[in-house]
């Protein structure tokens, strides 16, 4: 099978009049699949899982292996628009390119003129592409000197406590997990959201593994381990503390990796002789003997792998649950096996180089001078209330009013009448309905781009197999017209797509040795070289990307910062313990995770896919269903202070007593009501890492009868 190394020409392939192209994944997903797409007559005809890339092998998951269906949807957006409705009504009108360039141009101007802090980027990972992501999108920004947007909305909780604990996003290759005797996987319905990996854990399994999920909610993951471990949500770092405890009491410590590898050892200790598994057991809602004999059986089998994954850390003690989390490997000496330690994130062992590519030298007066930043997880409230205020918003690779908590006030701030709103789509979103003008972006079929991934530790490219439909273009395009309309003449600006995919990665770094960027474009994929032999466990002599070079279980620049130096358990927001009194009128725990034919907010509008989820379900258990005279199929309203939407009752112990589950991020106008669950979720923060709390929201569910939506 032959790669391309130009745009959208292809070389034949060996059967069937069909050219394949190699491409990769652009979703926000840890797998980061290298892809192929089969081409007949310049018409994309189906993409497929390549079999020759090691994690992906051969096959994709059921969205994405929609792909086409996606591309040539309906739905797309084919020609710049001009709103004539009202915000939020969803009437536009055709415009040219230029016209619409000319006065967003002009618009952008006048605002920076008085401040152009009172423009904002928003946007996330709909490509997660080294190019269509930021790498144009924001050299034109920080030209601009608009406000700095906090990329918070889905894992820096995590990667702040990650990275001040291990260092950076590093741990197991993906690949070593069939060796383990012991997976725990924390946090995480693989089958849904990581599936390459759930692929892996299975070959463990077959192998003689012991699968273990901790998940207040038996997703379908947690059906098929051999162990459900249901806490309630938000309290995983008392579950965490109090295993160490039980691995210091009973002597089950490599004390020799500790000493050599690890810092702040009698600081934990004291920690976590606080947290005996009775007072755990009772934070975590569990039986303490559970709790005493999962930390047995961590601390004596070997290889011993925790998947630990982002649906944890979206509560106000998320950033201390993960460095609690990340501390366990250490203390066992679990990192002394390949097969062994913890993976959240794979992403800090690509050697990006940040500076050239997003180019933040580009602002005027870098680096003593910064712009204000927002945080994208409070975007409500900063539409509403900032000062200087927010005058115009360009949105590009997200869906805000959808995604974002606390959805009355995001779309009360997209209502404004005096903000000015761009939005760079493929589809007409949610988001897309408050615009003031529409700008139609490729999909991954029509593009360039390169990948790196969160949960492998291979570069992917993806070329563009098909011409853009319509007078669709690139987002890099949009924003180098955007730039040029606007007399920014420096040279970064103008760079191709492919220089930017090039400045991205540092070549000069070992982990490419071997490799240049024309090999990678030629290829289609390689592996990062992560030590001498790619089979050794990369951390059993220690080498961390800490400050110390250790684990450290104590960390001084948290302190600095004013955080706990040391993993501790910190309470939801809203618990029946920590809020009683709202605990009264709403008590139960509503956690709204990924849907499996969803991906976030994108593939809502696939038919086949929205037909798969049929509609917005909410997963109640029956102590819980009966007490409000719920029944199976009874539509419900779950509600709170914040607001309210509507969705189909499931009746089952999938859901524990007090906790109700609603998988997926709808579309509000796709749904009764006009409301998905971020009706009721919270815009306060994480501990660390100025996070969201999705899943830290009390709730109430009242029967209501069909039809009677609001
Ligand atoms: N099909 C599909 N795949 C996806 C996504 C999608 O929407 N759909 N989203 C993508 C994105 S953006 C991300 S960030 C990744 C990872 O996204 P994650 O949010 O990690 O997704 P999941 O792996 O589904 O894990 C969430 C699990 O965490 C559980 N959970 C909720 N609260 C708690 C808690 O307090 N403690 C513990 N222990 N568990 C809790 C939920 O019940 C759920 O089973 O997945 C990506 N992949
Ligand atoms: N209640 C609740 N809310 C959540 C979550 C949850 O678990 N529960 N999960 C949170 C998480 S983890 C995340 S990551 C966020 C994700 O939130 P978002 O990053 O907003 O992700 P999506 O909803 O997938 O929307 C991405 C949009 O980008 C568009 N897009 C894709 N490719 C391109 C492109 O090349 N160019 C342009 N211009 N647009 C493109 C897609 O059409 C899509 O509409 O949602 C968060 N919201
Ligand atoms: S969404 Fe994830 S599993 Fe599906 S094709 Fe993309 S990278 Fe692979
Ligand atoms: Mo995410």
């Amino acid at each position: 099978m032959n790669a391309v190394t130009d745009s959208a020409v292809a070389e034949p392939a060996a059967a069937g009049g069909e050219t394949l192209v190699r491409a990769a994944c652009p979703h926000d997903c840890p797998d980061t699949c290298a892809m192929l797409v089969h081409v007949r007559d310049g018409v994309a005809v189906r993409v497929s899982g390549a079999a020759d890339h090691p994690s992906t092998d051969g096959v994709l998951c059921t969205k994405v292996a929609r792909y086409t269906e996606r591309t040539y949807h309906r739905g797309r957006l084919l020609h710049p628009l001009r709103r004539v409705g009202a915000k939020g009504e969803g009437r536009f009108v055709r415009v040219t390119w230029d016209e619409a360039l000319d006065e967003i141009a002009a618009r952008l101007q006048a605002i920076a003129a008085v401040d152009p802090q009172r423009i904002l980027p928003y946007s996330y990972a709909g490509t997660m592409g080294l190019v269509q992501r930021e790498g144009m999108a924001s050299r034109f920004f920080h030209r601009l000197g608009a406000s700095l947007l906090e990329r918070t909305i889905c894992s820096t909780a995590g990667n702040v406590a990650l990275a001040h604990t291990l260092g950076a996003g590093v741990g197991t290759d993906v690949e070593r997990f069939p060796d383990a005797r012991l997976i725990l996987i924390w946090g995480s319905n693989s089958i849904a959201s990581n599936l390459h990996f759930w692929r892996l854990a299975q070959q463990a399994k077959r192998r003689g593994a012991k699968l273990v999920a901790i998940d207040p909610y038996r997703s379908d993951t947690a059906e098929k381990c051999h162990e459900h471990v249901a806490l309630l949500p938000g309290t995983d770092a008392a579950l965490a503390l109090a295993m160490m405890h039980v691995l210091i009491r009973e002597g089950l410590l490599d004390h020799d990796y500790i000493e050599r590898h690890t810092l702040g050892f009698d600081r934990l200790r004291a920690r976590a002789l606080e947290y005996p598994p009775e007072r755990a057991a009772a934070i975590c809602g569990l039986a303490s003997d559970r709790i005493v004999a999962l930390a047995r059986e961590y601390g004596r089998t070997r290889p011993a792998a925790i998947r630990l994954n982002y649906g944890m850390q979206r509560v106000h003690g998320g950033g201390n649950a993960v460095r609690a989390v990340a501390c366990l490997p250490a203390l066992v000496g679990a990192w002394r096996d390949a097969a062994g330690g913890l993976l959240m994130s794979s992403n800090g062992h690509f050697p990006l180089d940040t500076v050239a590519h997003v180019r933040p030298d580009l602002l005027p007066g870098w680096p003593e001078r910064k712009p204000r930043s927002i945080n994208m997880s409070c975007i409500g409230d900063a539409l509403i209330g900032s000062e200087p205020p927010i005058d115009a918003l360009v949105v590009y690779n997200s869906n805000p009013v959808a995604i974002a908590p606390d959805s009355d006030k995001v779309v009360r701030g997209f209502a404004r009448e005096d903000l000015f709103t761009v939005v760079v789509e493929q589809f007409q979103t949610d988001t897309a309905d408050y615009a003031d003008y529409v700008l139609p972006a490729t999909t991954q079929l029509e593009h360039f781009d390169l990948h790196v991934s969160y949960g492998h530790r291979y570069v992917v490219v993806n070329h563009p197999a098909i011409a853009p439909l319509g007078e669709a273009r690139p987002n890099s395009e949009i924003f180098r017209a955007l730039a040029a309309r606007m007399g920014f003449d420096d040279a970064p600006l103008a760079a191709s797509d492919r220089e930017v995919a090039r400045a991205a990665l540092d070549w000069s770094d070992p982990r490419l040795a071997g490799t240049s960027f024309e090999d990678l474009l030629d290829r289609g994929w390689v592996r990062l070289r992560i030590g001498a032999d790619p089979n050794a466990a990369p951390f059993a002599d220690g080498g961390w990307p800490t400050p110390s070079g250790k684990v450290e279980f104590y960390s001084e620049r948290l302190e600095r910062m004013g955080i706990d130096p040391v993993p501790g358990f910190v309470p939801p927001h809203e618990s029946a313990a920590s809020r009683p009194e709202l605990a009264q009128r709403y008590p139960l725990a509503l956690i709204s995770p990924p849907a499996r034919n969803f991906l976030n907010s994108s593939f809502v509008n696939v038919d086949s896919l929205r037909a798969t989820e049929r509609e917005p379900w909410l997963d109640i258990h029956p102590v819980d269903a009966a007490a409000r005279a719920i029944g199976e199929a009874s539509r419900v309203r779950v509600h709170n202070d914040r607001g309210g939407f509507v969705a189909r009752a499931r009746v089952s112990d999938r859901a524990r007593p007090g906790v109700v589950v609603t998988p997926g991020v709808w579309w509000h106008k796709m749904v009764p009501g006009g409301r998905n669950c971020n009706a009721v979720t919270s815009q306060r923060l994480t501990d660390i890492g100025g996070g969201p709390t999705f899943y830290d929201c009390l709730v109430e569910v009242s029967i209501e009868a069909d039809g009677a939506a609001r």
